[in-house]
């Protein structure tokens, strides 16, 4: 194979080839031998007992025993997707690294999205930052950007990060609560660590609750280094960028998710590869020459601090498509084995102590969780470039190494595999200088907590503010003791008074009555999720509402419009099977009342047809559908008989739903409404506008609907 096609999108999915088994004609043993029974274990007579001999049980019950390995200690719950990278141009000047030089290669690449805190049987739509882990299979060996979906972390040194997962994880003694930091250890450790302040307010936003990986922006966190041909360093950052935009769930939509599809994100990046909507990512990259390292006020090494992108903006230098999803989970999201110090040459590290803490940690748990140290051989980690070296044996050892040499220097296999530190293909570290008494000490640049968590207050939308001081209000709530939520609210006095004074209004301490910390009153647009990309409904879902005597046409056109604007829809009845138009004629329903809800859509149309609607106005489950998508902020469209389905729920006296006569149609915050079907083009239209918005966040009367 040559070097250009060992490279190319389908390098790993053919070297992944020889691993792929179907099912098979025949059930045999591990062995190949055919079995003749696997219901009925070998046994001395029909009752009599089972024989030490059925080697065909043995063996069956024994791998049965063993299919499971630890779970990751973080990150445990995750889903995988296949794709490639492609850069824009050749970025030669600022890095060597191969697979950033030529438009034209296609890097593989294997992306795990996780959540951090649960389980690996978790709920998905947890309030939790997520992982964004990529795995490019480059010419030049393998590359890990092992990153979040928020730019900064809670620490920074990686000796406080044993403390931090023993403080979030569930507490010790009980085990509980799952997959939540709601609860007195965590707030504790945070109540004492400052330094935490930033990814606190993060944590605490509506970033923490994406409404899909695929809406989600992801960072590398840490400052790296680029290295180019000639040897020049710079820091870098980088930035997956979702071309869809960064959207987020509401928090009780989140809570109502984790019961009725704790999958909700698996299966939307699970639904969404298999129908063609893949999802895409810009890598961005923030740059800065190494002369500038002290020239901002914080330090680059501290991975509490973004560089605000306004002040450096984000470079996009290429994009990645992920098309294909796994075919098996185990063999591949699971024992997928990342690594931030997995690097090429022209990408380095820096001295961010964090980071440096990582570079141990992930190859030592990989030890334990894959089962010894051959794990780079599982297909799945495989590097698509050649891998020569001196090591051997181990468990589960796969390759089968010819010679006598396994040592260097050696003689008689002519000194191979060799060194060549020369060829620019060759991983050298970058020769920084460093200098310094060995000391446990943190430096002062790193000590400004709170600068960059009021920057990200200040930057939020009133909504995006709203949902942060009501997140507080929830965790700090099930805090028990109370001196930790005054510790908190004391915090948060050096973020922004207010914003403390609204906190400790909900969790019942004093409200701070000093200002302690003068808010500097800087912004940066980059940080607000309203200024996202609000302009697609691409892959968005839409329930359509409908019983038996609804408006054929009406809903037809509506499908047809929504999907060519890349929306999908699905059916929503009281039953399963068939309903009928008017007109006679007959739809299925995809989804029933007890099989769905409208948490897992993203916006709810109600075509006309009067015996459809005057059947839905019966029914709870479609009153509570309406209310609930509305009290979500999700865009509603009705059309004609449509409209009395919204006048039945709560949200009549929260929207005007009806369109004066000289309006044929309303459009409201989201809520689109036409006493006439013949309107479907412009309903159509509007409703469109209406979900690219993705919600509609200053519904005042929202509060007051139940749901
Ligand atoms: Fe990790 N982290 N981490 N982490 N991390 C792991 O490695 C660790 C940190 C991240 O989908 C573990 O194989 C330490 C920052 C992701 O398989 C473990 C420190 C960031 C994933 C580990 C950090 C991450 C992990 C658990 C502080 C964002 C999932 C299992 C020094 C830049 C990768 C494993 C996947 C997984 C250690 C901090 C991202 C224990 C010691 C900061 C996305 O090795």
């Amino acid at each position: 194979m040559s070097e250009q096609d060992r490279i190319n999108e389908h390098s790993k999915d053919k070297q992944l080839e020889p691993f792929r088994r179907d099912t098979g004609e025949n059930l045999t043993t591990n062995q190949g031998v055919r079995v003749d029974d696997t219901n009925n274990s070998l046994k001395a007579g029909a009752r009599g007992p089972t024989l030490l001999e059925d080697f065909h049980l043995r063996e069956k019950m024994m791998h049965f025993d063993h299919e499971r390995i630890p779970e990751r200690v973080v990150h445990a719950r995750g889903s995988g997707a296949h794709g490639y990278f492609q850069v824009y141009e050749s970025i030669a000047e600022l890095t060597k690294a191969k697979f950033l030089q030529d438009p034209s290669v296609k890097t593989p690449v294997f992306v795990r999205f996780s959540t951090v805190v649960g389980f690996r049987g978790s709920a998905d739509t947890v309030r939790d930052v997520r992982g964004f882990a990529t795995k490019f299979y480059t010419e030049d060996g393998v590359y890990d950007l092992v990153g979040n979906n928020m730019p900064i972390f809670f620490i920074q040194d990686g000796i406080k990060f044993p403390d931090l997962v023993h403080a979030i994880k569930p507490e010790p003694h009980n085990e509980m609560p799952q997959a939540s930091a709601a609860h007195d250890t965590f707030w504790d450790f945070i109540s004492l660590m400052p330094e935490s302040m930033h990814m606190i307010m993060w944590v605490l936003s509506d970033r923490a609750l994406p409404r899909s990986y695929r809406m989600m922006e992801g960072f590398g966190v840490h400052t790296f280094r680029f290295i180019n041909e000639q040897g020049k360093a710079r820091f870098v950052k980088f930035h997956w960028k979702p071309l869809l935009g960064m959207h987020s769930l509401v928090w009780d939509e989140v809570q109502k998710l984790a019961g009725k599809d704790p999958d909700f994100n698996r299966r939307d990046l699970w639904e969404a590869i298999e129908m063609g909507e893949y999802p895409e990512f810009e890598l961005g990259v923030q740059i800065v020459e190494a002369e500038d390292e002290h020239k901002f006020d914080f330090d680059l090494l501290d991975a509490t601090k973004i560089i605000p992108e306004e002040d450096v903006p984000v470079r996009p230098i290429g994009k990645m498509v992920l098309n294909r999803n796994p075919d098996n989970f185990f063999a591949e999201t699971e024992q997928v084995a990342f690594h931030p110090g997995h690097v090429v040459p022209g990408i380095d590290f820096t001295n961010d102590p964090l980071l440096q803490g990582r570079l141990f940690s992930y190859l030592d748990t990989q030890l334990i969780r894959l089962g010894g140290p051959n794990f780079a051989e599982i297909p799945i980690n495989r590097s698509v470039c050649p891998v020569h070296n001196n090591q051997r044996d181990g468990y589960m050892r796969q390759t089968i190494d010819k010679g006598r040499v396994s040592y260097s220097p050696n003689s008689l296999a002519g000194g191979c595999p060799m060194t060549n530190p020369e060829n620019l293909r060759t991983f050298v570290h970058h020769a920084e200088r460093v200098e310094g008494h060995k000391i446990r000490e943190r430096s002062d640049s790193f000590k400004d907590h709170f600068s960059q968590a009021t920057l990200f207050w200040n930057s939020l939308s009133e909504p995006e503010k709203d949902h942060l001081v009501s997140a507080a209000h929830f965790e700090l709530g099930k805090v028990e003791h109370k001196e930790i939520r005054q510790r908190m609210v004391d915090l948060f006095n050096q973020v922004d008074h207010e914003f403390a004074k609204r906190v400790a209004q909900g969790i019942g301490v004093p409200e701070p009555t000093e200002e302690v910390m003068k808010n500097h009153k800087r912004r940066s647009p980059a940080l607000s999720m309203e200024n996202t990309v609000k302009d697609t409904v691409k892959s968005r879902r839409v329930a359509i509402l409908a019983a038996d005597g609804f408006d054929h046409s009406q809903l037809t056109a509506m499908q047809q419009a929504l999907q060519n604007a890349g929306a999908s829809t699905k059916i929503v009845s009281k039953f399963g099977g068939k309903i009928r138009s008017i007109d006679g004629q007959e739809i299925e329903v995809d989804k029933s009342f007890v099989t769905t809800a409208s948490v897992m859509f993203d916006a709810i149309y109600i075509p006309g047809g009067q015996q459809s609607i005057e059947a839905l106005k019966q029914q709870g489950d479609a009153i509570h559908f309406v209310n609930e998508a509305f009290k979500h902020g999700k865009a509603i469209a009705a059309t004609s008989e449509g409209v009395d389905l919204l006048k039945q729920s709560d949200i009549a006296g929260a929207v005007m739903v009806e369109p004066q006569s000289s309006e044929p149609m309303t459009s409201r915050k989201g809520v689109v409404t036409a006493l006439n079907g013949a309107n479907l083009s412009a309903v159509a239209e509007a409703f469109v506008g209406a979900i690219a918005q993705h919600r509609h966040w200053t519904r005042t009367q929202k509060e007051r609907v139940p749901a």
